[in-house]
């Protein structure tokens, strides 16, 4: 059995990551070529920064000024930090000044020459639906990418990449700033330029949120997930527990999370709320309480789902695909659960609050 289970993480190219120590500096990790190598000597998955972080400007000077038909977004449905930059695209109405593609849900080898798994263009555009070949490059997978604009790179190859055609290389590959700019910098193209998810006036409320939210919820499911000691997941699991039961009670008395206005917190929020009972609860552990069990964040995140634009940033075969498919370590023979397939469209009680 051992040498069964040994010989199919091979296969998957994990069995080095999943059982050798890495090497740190100063309590950083080198090198960490995908999500499963970013894990401390505590157990506990740590992640690394994003390493483009160029800024589109609407000044049109600027290296990369907001030009309709000159970006383009890669995205992988099942991606939490992907689906988020998406769901800008939409809700600010930006689908005819940039372009965007998804990758296909479940991680491949990259190379023939070495073990890496990670996010691969379909050959066709009927291979896998929703999934694009790439028609700007021609890569064959996200890595590629990463080789074109960068001939010594050696992080990950994350999605979303924020791809610029004239200059041929990636603007940002971080979605938090990648998010920024959607709001502001097109606005002189976008179709709903005047939707304000980050208005001044609220700017240090939400930054305060997305501070506990990204470290209890957005990162800390991550955190349960990945844990490969039980104390890391014990800490991580306790951490995302407070962070529900604190929006949970937040939520209980106003219909988002800064108010009675929608913002980023709540877009950031909700990418990882609508993969929470589908694939985190059972892929990820973190089955102390379901999102269902919650009446005002299930409510909550079936309001978010129905504002237009955002249900087709959700893409639920993608995602199951994607975590139960691709990350043999914690669910080596790669079986995607039955359920437990919640409707989103259905009624919610958030029109209690009022707008
Ligand atoms: N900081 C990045 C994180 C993006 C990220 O971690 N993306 C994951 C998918 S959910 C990825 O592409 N992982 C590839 C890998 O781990 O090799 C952002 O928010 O944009």
């Amino acid at each position: 059995m051992i040498s069964a289970i040994s010989k199919t993480l091979v296969g998957f190219g994990l069995e080095k990551r999943s059982f050798c120590v890495k090497s740190y500096s100063q309590g950083t990790l080198q090198m960490a070529r995908s999500a499963l190598d970013e894990v401390s000597e505590t157990g506990a998955f740590t992640r690394t920064p994003s390493t483009f972080r160029n800024f589109i400007s609407k000044d049109p000077s600027s290296p990369f000024p907001a030009e309709s038909g000159r970006y383009h977004l890669y995205i992988s449905y099942a991606c939490p930090w992907a689906s988020r930059c998406l769901a800008y695209v939409h809700i600010k109405g930006l689908q005819k000044a940039i372009s965007v593609s998804s990758v296909k849900p479940k991680w491949e080898r990259t190379k023939e020459t070495d073990d890496h798994m990670g996010w691969v263009f379909p050959s066709s555009s009927t291979e896998e639906p929703g999934a694009e070949p790439d028609l700007i490059n021609g890569a064959r997978n996200i890595r590629e990418l990463y080789e074109l604009a960068s001939t010594n790179y050696s992080g990950k190859y994350t999605v979303p990449v924020l791809w610029d055609k004239k200059l041929k290389t990636i603007v940002s590959n971080e979605s938090s700033e990648i998010l920024r700019m959607l709001n502001t910098e097109f606005n002189v193209i976008a179709e709903n330029a005047s939707l304000d998810l980050y208005p001044p006036h609220l700017q240090s409320q939400i930054d305060e949120i997305n501070e506990w939210v990204y470290v209890g919820i957005n990162n800390g499911v991550y955190k349960c997930g990945f844990a490969t000691k039980q104390g890391a997941y014990d800490e991580a699991a306790e951490k995302l527990y407070q962070a529900l039961d604190k929006c949970e009670e937040i939520l209980s008395k106003q219909r988002y999370l800064c108010g009675n206005t929608l913002t980023e917190a709540d877009i950031r929020l909700f990418v990882t709320l609508i993969r929470f009972d589908e694939v985190y609860a059972v892929h990820f552990k973190c089955n102390k309480k379901l999102l269902r069990e919650y009446p005002n964040l299930f409510n909550y995140t079936k309001d978010i789902f129905q504002i237009p634009g955002m249900s087709s940033s959700v893409n639920m075969e993608h995602i199951k695909k994607h975590y139960y498919g691709s990350h043999p370590t914690i669910n080596l023979y790669g079986i995607i659960p039955a359920g437990p397939n919640v409707d989103y469209s259905t009624p919610h009680d958030r029109d209690r609050f009022s707008t």
